[in-house]
């Protein structure tokens, strides 16, 4: 069972950070397999799986459904810690695994995320998801972190457009009014964050 405070945290805000979940031993073991795992598969994943880049230091933006074609990390994305963690976050509910991606903000890259609802890009009904991030590098308000708005995941399922943005290809049509609601930068380091609601 996890702390009665981050499931309340995440609760409250929409979103929470948990460290020590995985151990440092336990990353870096992620982080090899990740590596070994692209050398192979970057060249034979289906096209709309891959998004390049093509004016940052890596060339890599976007790999998407990792789990279909790498055993790891189908096992890594049931992983009990993460299937209870979640289960425990949706009041004891079932939970499906559904996807994986990586997503590499290297240095150099001029793009933004633009603001959006996960749910537009997955379209559950109902949309009770949770998208869990683990991040393999130092993620910082300098290194392009995940910004969320506090209390946003109560409000309701907003109109979503294109973006124009490869990788983040959707965004809301308005974008949220920054007195509304708290901003904040999500700064990680072998940490997961468990962002939710929408
Ligand atoms: O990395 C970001 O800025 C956003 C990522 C995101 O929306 C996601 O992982 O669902």
């Amino acid at each position: 069972m996890y702390d009665e405070s981050t499931i309340a945290a995440y609760k409250q805000n929409g979103f929470a950070v948990i460290p020590g979940m995985f151990s440092a031993e336990e990353l870096a073991e992620i982080a090899r397999q990740l590596e070994a795992h692209l050398r192979l598969d970057v060249a034979s994943a289906p096209k709309g799986d891959v998004v390049f880049e093509t004016d940052a230091e890596r060339s890599l933006r976007c790999l998407f459904r990792i789990h279909e074609r790498s055993a790891y990390f189908d096992q890594l994305m049931r992983d009990t810690r993460l299937m209870q963690l979640v289960q425990q976050l949706f009041d004891g509910a079932d939970v499906i695994a559904d996807g994986t991606m990586l997503i590499d903000k290297a240095p150099l890259t001029t793009y933004e995320f633009p603001w959006h609802q996960d749910n537009a890009y997955q379209f559950w009904n109902p949309p009770d998801a949770v998208a869990v991030t683990l991040a393999l590098d130092d993620s910082t308000a300098e290194s392009g972190a995940i910004v969320c708005l506090s209390g946003s995941h109560r409000g309701s399922i907003l109109p979503h457009q294109p973006s124009g943005v490869f990788g983040a290809s959707r965004c809301l049509v308005t974008p949220p009014n920054a007195d509304e609601f708290r901003s904040v930068t999500l700064s990680l380091k072998g940490q997961l964050s468990v962002i939710g609601g929408q």
